[in-house]
């Protein structure tokens, strides 16, 4: 009978459409018949009677019948022993009760009459064990969750029909009503004689305690409890029975939430303080902004007690990331910032130091260490600082996180998590949520489990959630992953406590996401400035009346005899005297370092200044020893027994001939750079779309064996006996949340190359948010260096509007480099770029790409790196790199001069394009075409920004006679010009005009017609060498 015992364990939870029956479908005269179990493997699995609904009961028969086989009736005595003996399926089951089909009916209505009990005691017990399912799948409908009782937390007023609510229950006219409607002819075939029946409770519910079998008053008094009260579940769409079962008994055992006296006193305490807080913001700078908590004071214990259990469940660090609601609170209460730091913000004579722009306190981030009092084990919190844009920081909270876990070797997120804290209006509206949910379980984006807490105070901003959003709860995206979601009322504090350590538990023992959904409402305006009773005036009146949490929760405890009203008066005076102490001592700041604001400090890296540790960078060449190497492993199986495809193996056999005659193209540049920077220790992240294979087919740094299923191998993981370790990983198909998460990968290790590659460099617009947020202004705001490197494939190639450009007069335009202004430096290969907020670079050569990739490591500070990559030349013959110009003592070329009869001859060239990139293989092409190499030299901006000003005033100089031309293949008011031109002007003392050859200006980046696409490049090159072609404009 162990396959009985199995088969009904592995019963699934059915979901809610299989369950759900409305009022109106009446019970059916005739006996019922069952549904054919899924699929079972044990023999009674195939007996046609047991089915989902129907195996909780059986086995209930099951163990009624071992312990005394007369107390079950004859047909499931026979059936028992038959199977038993090892009947085969079908053979164990002998005719009575005939349960399965209808053809029977005329012989179990023989029996029934002989058994008048058994159909109905079948019947009534099915009907409770749907009850109970009932109320685990829709309990949380009715829950209690408004601490304002006027809204209701899933936007719909009405009342699941299938369960019995509290609220009737008040009104015991009601709850009879209602009770009679889903007994009597109605949904279950009860009636209200039933209610003190003792019904056996199925293994699929936990409210029985010790109890196998409770009456059914009892029954609905415990369902009650568990899913109706202040705690509504949302659990029963996941798909695991564990998972489920874990959840049940968590809410539905008896007498589960208890708090020791001792609790409850940490709790009021910790309500104490961020109450407490607000109050005194409040008294001190009653105009400031500060997007305070209240109405969600809970939040504080909320927080305390994740961190709590899950440093207790051995997590030391804690990465979070949250928006501006209660977010100072945070940082005092939860973080620990010294009070003082946050106090001296509200002061508008604080100078700002030299570091940046800065930004707004609500902004910050933080990181810190420290004891945990209650597990007594040490912590590290870091809040992520966050741009205004809602959401935005979740896929760098989970990249920081991914990082840290990473670098301590922690698999599976036993000692490194994240926390997100959602607003209820953002975490419905932003579709970032939804991106960075999708990451949650990729093998290489996974933190093995959020713990998300939504501070749902049922508006955003002035917009009611019903206009904000068409789903039932703000936290319904969540269900994509199947994580359970917990609504909680948070004027309940002891219930709100109680779901975070569920929710903590549920990620120590599952590494899954979580949502707590602190059902709350807010006591100001959308800041203490705004005035809600414009939009809001119902709702508002009704917060006015509202107690605030602290006090109800001091009441109950004094009433309950927990503490007195002088200790609760202690507890506030003394957090007063501690903000009071604080504040006096905040008037002694004169000047806001918000490098004390830091959320990602790397010690070591820096001097204890906060400077680089030189101004210098070694050559970024390698030694040929190691090129030959790399190469060779870049161009063969290093694993036995592995059958990689035909064409791979050509393609690894030209990069073999390639690297015996001394040269690369891009792809094997780009291994030579990664391979040696693995080499010295630095860890490389490549993630993007389709990154392993590339999306040219020109990368495979991943092999598959074409034999065995999944059998993988990563060559440059076998480059070195002790190098680091290599990742690369295809994203999903999403740009702002994997670069946020890549920015975030980035932000945790100065020794690591962290390259987000988008498919297509337009692609990168749907993560403009991270670009203009977090990438480019990040250093400026919140002193927090980044080495990211965007690989954006770009280039005009007759693919149409799209594929064709990543943009980059956007790029340009951002860069925080003057036009006007030469500047004034001794060394422009570094300083300049320590200056700058990022570099941007467009390399026309494999050799300068391996440079500037190897310069981003070897460089003192970290900058963001944009490079606009090509598709084309990555099998172009003439984009080809020797060694030699990579060996020691090379280096990256900010600009590559002209090198022919022109710069031979500088005095008699007539002409200067400057271009960038890819065009220059037209540009050589049709300059060779036209036999005037010796009249037109080609000079090449590689680095973009920041400006080459020095290399570009000797270029010009050297050419007196010549005309400056920029050549570009992007329309004019696209690609580079606007940037460039008043630069190069700058450069030559705007001693002459900068000419323009290139498209003209246009809507689209590029046309959809391949004949306009080859006639509007011939005509640029028409006008590149047209030496006639400015004369008039002159
Ligand atoms: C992406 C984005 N769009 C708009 C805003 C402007 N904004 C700031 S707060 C807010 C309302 C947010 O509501 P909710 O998420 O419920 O948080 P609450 O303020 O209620 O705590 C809006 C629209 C923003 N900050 N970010
Ligand atoms: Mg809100």
């Amino acid at each position: 009978m162990l396959n009985l015992r199995t088969c009904a364990a592995k019963l699934r939870p059915l979901t809610a459409s299989q369950t759900v029956k409305t009022i109106s479908q009446h019970r059916p005269a005739a006996p019922r018949t069952f549904q054919q179990l899924r699929c079972y493997s044990a023999p009674v699995a195939a007996e046609p009677f047991l089915s989902g609904t129907s195996s909780n009961y059986v086995e209930e028969m099951y163990y009624a019948w071992l312990e005394n086989p007369k107390s079950v009736h004859k047909s499931w005595d026979i059936f028992f022993r038959n199977a038993n003996a090892g009947a085969a399926p079908g053979t164990a089951y002998q005719s009575p009760p005939p349960l399965t089909s209808l053809s029977t009916l005329s012989q179990a209505q023989s029996l029934v009459q002989a058994q008048p009990n058994v159909d109905k005691l079948v019947e009534d017990h099915l009907a409770v064990q749907s009850l109970i399912r009932a109320y685990q799948i829709r309990g949380h409908h009715v829950a209690q969750l408004d601490p304002l009782g006027i809204l209701d937390a899933d936007l719909d007023s009405s009342l699941p029909a299938d369960i019995i609510t509290s609220t009737d229950k008040l009104d015991l006219a009601v709850f009879k009503e209602r009770l009679r409607v889903l007994t009597v002819g109605g949904f279950y075939g009860l009636d209200e004689s039933d209610l003190d029946k003792v019904f056996h409770l199925p293994t699929t519910t936990f409210i029985g305690g010790n109890e196998s079998a409770l009456p059914l008053r009892e029954i609905i008094r415990r369902l009650e409890m568990a899913y109706c009260q202040h705690i509504g579940v949302e659990f029963m769409f996941i798909n695991d029975l564990e998972q489920c079962q874990w959840i049940r008994q968590k809410f539905e055992t008896p007498g589960i939430m208890q708090f020791t006296n001792e609790e409850k006193r940490t709790l009021l305490a910790r309500l104490v303080r961020s109450t407490r807080f607000e109050e005194f913001l409040h008294r001190k700078w009653s105009s400031e902004k500060r997007f305070g908590l209240e109405g969600c004071e809970v939040l504080i214990p909320a927080l305390k007690t994740i961190i709590d259990k899950s440093s207790e469940k051995g997590v030391d660090y804690v990465i979070m990331g949250m928006p501006h609601r209660g977010r100072l609170n945070v940082l005092a209460n939860v973080i620990r910032k010294e009070l003082e730091q946050i106090f001296c913000q509200f002061d508008s004579k604080l100078e700002a130091a030299d570091e940046g722009s800065g930004d707004v306190k609500y902004h910050l981030g933080m990181y810190h260490r420290r004891i945990n009092r209650v597990t007594d084990r040490n912590i590290t919190l870091s809040l992520v600082a966050n741009p205004s844009h809602l959401e935005a920081a979740d896929p760098v909270v989970q990249g920081k996180t991914k990082a840290e876990q990473f670098y301590c070797g922690d698999t599976e997120g036993k000692k490194v998590m994240s926390i997100l804290l959602h607003g209820d209006a953002a975490f419905a509206g932003q579709g970032i949520v939804y991106e960075t949910f999708h990451l949650s379980d990729l093998p290489s984006y996974t933190t093995h489990g959020t713990v998300h807490v939504v501070v749902n105070n049922q508006i955003g901003f002035t917009t009611d959630p019903r206009m904000a959003r068409s789903s039932p709860y703000p936290t319904d995206v969540a269900r994509v992953v199947n994580a359970p979601i917990f609504h909680v009322n948070a004027d309940d504090p002891e219930a709100v406590v109680y779901v975070c350590n569920v929710a903590a538990e549920w990620r120590s023992t599952f590494h899954k996401d979580v949502v707590v959904d602190l059902v709350c409402y807010r006591r100001n305006g959308h800041n203490e400035m705004d005035e809600p009773m414009f939009t809001q005036p119902l709702m508002y009146k009704q917060i006015r009346k509202q107690k605030p949490v602290l006090q109800k929760y001091a009441e109950l405890l004094i009433s309950q005899g927990v503490v007195n009203q002088p200790e609760y008066e202690e507890e506030i005076a003394k957090y007063d005297k501690i903000c009071e102490e604080a504040h006096a001592r905040s008037k002694d700041e004169k000047i806001l370092h918000i490098k004390h604001w830091l959320d990602s400090p790397w010690p070591g890296f820096f001097t204890l200044d906060g400077q680089p540790r030189s101004m210098t960078c070694p050559s970024t060449g390698l030694n040929e020893e190691d090129l030959t190497h790399i190469g060779q492993v870049a161009s063969s199986v290093p694993v036995e027994d592995f059958t990689i495809h035909g064409g791979l193996s050509r393609i690894l056999k030209t990069r073999g001939e390639m690297v015996k005659n001394r040269t690369v193209d891009w792809a094997l540049a780009e291994y030579m750079a990664f391979g040696s920077l693995l080499k010295e220790g630095i860890h490389i992240r490549l993630s993007g779309q389709d990154v392993e294979r590339g999306t040219f087919s020109h990368r495979h740094h991943v092999l598959h064996d074409q034999n065995v299923d999944k059998r993988t191998c990563i060559p440059m993981n076998h480059l070195w006996p002790n190098q680091a370790p290599y990742t690369v990983c295809n994203s999903s198909l999403s740009e702002y949340g994997v670069l946020g998460f890549e920015l975030g990968f980035a932000m945790a290790s100065p020794n690591a190359l962290v390259l987000w590659e988008a498919q297509f460099g337009d692609f990168h617009n749907t993560a403009q948010c991270i670009i203009d947020q977090f990438i480019c202004p990040g250093q400026a705001k919140w002193v927090r260096q980044n080495g990211i490197v965007l690989l954006l494939p770009h280039g005009m190639e007759g693919m149409g509007p799209e594929h064709s450009s990543a943009r980059p007069e956007r790029f340009l335009q951002m860069c925080n480099d003057d036009p006007d202004v030469f500047p004034k430096l001794d060394d422009f290969d570094v300083r300049q770029l320590y200056e700058c907020n990022w570099i941007v670079v467009n390399c026309s050569t494999p050799a300068n790409f391996f440079h500037v990739l190897r310069r981003q490591i070897l460089l003192p500070f970290r900058k963001p790196l944009i490079i606009f990559t090509p598709k084309s030349l990555l099998r172009h013959p003439e984009a080809r790199s020797s060694f030699d110009d990579m060996l020691p003592g090379t280096h990256f070329l900010r600009v590559i001069p002209d090198s022919g009869p022109a710069a031979q001859n500088p005095e008699q060239v007539k002409r200067v394009l400057f271009c960038t990139g890819k065009v220059y293989y037209d540009l050589t092409r049709e300059r060779k075409a036209r036999q005037m190499e010796a009249d037109v030299a080609i000079t090449r901006v590689e680095q973009l920004s920041p400006f080459p000003f020095d290399l570009l005033q000797r270029e010009a100089q050297k050419y007196p006679a010549a005309e400056l031309v920029w050549c570009q293949e992007e329309h004019k008011n696209q690609g580079y010009y606007d940037y460039v031109k008043p630069r190069l002007r700058t450069t030559i003392n705007r001693a002459k005009p900068v000419w323009y050859a290139g498209r003209e200006p246009a809507a689209a980046p590029a046309t959809g017609n391949k004949k306009t696409h080859l006639t509007e490049l011939q005509r640029l090159l028409d006008t590149a060498f047209n030496l006639d072609a400015f004369k008039d404009l002159a």
